[in-house]
Formats: C-alpha cells, structure tokens, sequence
C-alpha cells in the first residue's frame, strides 16, 4: 500500500503541554521504519503549521480555548488530506485530538467534494462528544465528534464544507469517562459507543463484529486511536490518563482484526505526550498498533 505520514504538532486543545511532541516521539520510535518492513511504500509528508500557544491568541471565546489557531491547524490538515492521490492510506499522527477534526474531514472529502460516507472508528477512553455550551474545561480536544457530526461552533463544524458524520456512522471503543451533560448530547445523537464494561463483558472479538456490521454501509472507514485508551500502565505518557483502560493485547487483537477485514482506508495516532512518558514507551506502543492496523501478524 502507498501510505502518507502527516504530523500534526498541536497541544493547543489539550488542557496540558506536550502532546505538540507526539510526532516527533512516534518518528523516533521508528515509525516508518515499522511501515516499510511490512512492505508498504512509505512516504513521510512532513508536519502541518501550527501556531505556538506562546504566540497565539489564547483568548477563550464562547467557552472554547484557542479557537483561532486550533481552527487553522485543522483546515491545514483537512486541505493536505483532501488534496492526496486516492489509493493513498494517510496515517495521521497528532497532536491532540482536536486534529481528528481535520483528518476525518480531509480523508472525506478526497476526490468527493460533497465528502464521501464515512465511517468512524473513535478507540478512546473519552467520548469528545462535548460542545462548547457542555464542556467543564474548554479544552477543543475534548470537542471534535461532536463538531463532525454538526454540533457545537459553527466555525468548527463547518471544516467539512457542509458535509457532516452521520451519528450512526461512529462506533467509540474502551470508554471509561464521559462528563454529564456529554453523556446526554450523545444519548440524543444516538451514537453507540462500547465502555470498558462492554469491553469485559463481550471481548474485543465481539465487538470487532458488531461493529464493522453496523459500518457496513459506509464507503470509508477511518480509525481514531486517541493513547490514552490503553491503559496507563501500557500507554503512561498522555496527558488525561484515567485507569481500567484496554490492555495491550487488546489494543492489538483490535487492529489485528480491523487489518483483516480489509476496510480501514486512514488512521490517527493522537494524545501521545512525551513529557509524561517513559522513555518513549507510549510512543513505541502506538507504533506497534499502527503496524498491527497495518498488517504486522505474528505468524
Ligand atoms: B481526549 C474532558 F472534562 N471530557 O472535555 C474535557 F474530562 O482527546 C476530557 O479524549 C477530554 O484526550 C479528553 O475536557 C479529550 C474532561
Ligand atoms: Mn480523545
Ligand atoms: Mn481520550
Ligand atoms: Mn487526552
């Protein structure tokens, strides 16, 4: 496969620094490297411009921290994807997960400009399906499904150019924290999301089925993978760690069977923060999680 790294080095919608760092860790932990070894042509696009919290306008307008550039980062983002040969895989690695809102629309919008059927697969400990109006911190990395599916700021839901995720179209795995007003504006929607309960009761297995089912209708399918799924003991350098994530093998035995069925057409890797890390362990383990994707198999 041709596959295209893209980093987005943007800390601006997480509530902590670091994350901005997330592609330079997962390039050192030998990311394309990883890749090649599978047998994919790899080309490494370089990073997308994104504004320094130093030097840009924090100023939190209308319940949303640094909106101007976090809106700058993602139409970036959203031009290079849209912009790239069709039978590309663009691997996408944040940056905080604010950037999904560029990668998801970008990777819908190539060669369809009213954007194609999406399906998304959001691999988190959180939901991201608050607005600005239900959001406890303001922080736009705990924002972007909502926006994708049309809610919230109209600046921010509009970088798909009317084009919009159909709630039935978004499947959420290992999640284990949802703010209250969140999870209201998500029974509303109607977006099925598998909690860590889920995740004990029903097996990875389970739930890799059901949930390609119920995708099976969409053209695209695009896999969010936010560091911070996996447990902290796996995955210890992100900046909102919340215990009782997946295990490593879990994370594993997801993309492996994902890889399987053929359908994913993009990815991102976000929430990586190296400051918090163990010698790059976060990093090393989402590598390994995008070659699984990718079609690393252990025999
Ligand atoms: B991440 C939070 F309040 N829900 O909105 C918020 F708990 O991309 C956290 O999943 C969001 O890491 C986490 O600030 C965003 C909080
Ligand atoms: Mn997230
Ligand atoms: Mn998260
Ligand atoms: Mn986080």
């Amino acid at each position: 496969m041709n596959l295209s790294i893209l980093g987005i080095p943007m800390d601006l919608g997480a509530g902590r620094r670091g994350v901005d760092m997330g592609p330079s860790a997962l390039r050192n932990a030998h990311l394309t490297r990883a890749l090649r070894d599978l047998g994919h042509r790899v080309t490494d696009l370089g990073d997308v411009r994104v504004a320094l919290p130093e030097t840009a306008d924090k100023h939190s307008e209308g319940g949303m921290v640094f909106l101007d550039p976090i809106l700058d980062a993602c139409q970036g983002t959203r031009d290079r994807l849209a912009a790239l040969p069709e039978g590309t895989f663009p691997l996408t690695i944040g940056g905080d997960h604010s950037v999904s809102m560029g990668t998801v629309t970008g990777n819908a919008l190539r060669g369809n400009p009213t954007g194609a059927r999406m399906g998304l697969i959001w691999v988190d400990a959180h939901t991201d399906y608050n607005t600005p109006g239900s959001s406890p911190s303001g922080n736009i990395h705990g924002m972007p499904v909502a926006h994708l599916t049309g809610l919230g700021d109209p600046r921010l839901s509009g970088l798909g150019g009317g084009w919009h995720m159909r709630p039935e179209d978004i499947v959420m795995i290992g999640i284990r924290s949802v703010d209250p007003h969140e999870r209201d504006l998500l029974r509303e929607a109607g977006i099925k999301a598998y909690t860590m309960k889920d995740v004990d009761q029903l097996g990875i297995t389970r739930i890799h089925e059901e949930t390609l089912e119920r995708l099976s209708g969409t053209e695209r399918l695009h896999v969010s993978f936010d560091a911070d799924a996996l447990d902290p003991s796996v995955c210890p350098g992100v900046g909102t760690p919340v215990p009782g994530g997946l295990t490593y093998r879990e994370g594993h035995l997801l993309m492996e069977l994902l890889s399987e069925s053929g359908r994913v057409t993009s990815m991102d890797i976000v929430e990586v923060n190296p400051i918090l890390d163990t010698r790059n362990q976060t990093a090393e383990v989402m590598v390994g999680m995008a070659a699984s994707l990718l079609g690393q198999r252990i025999l």
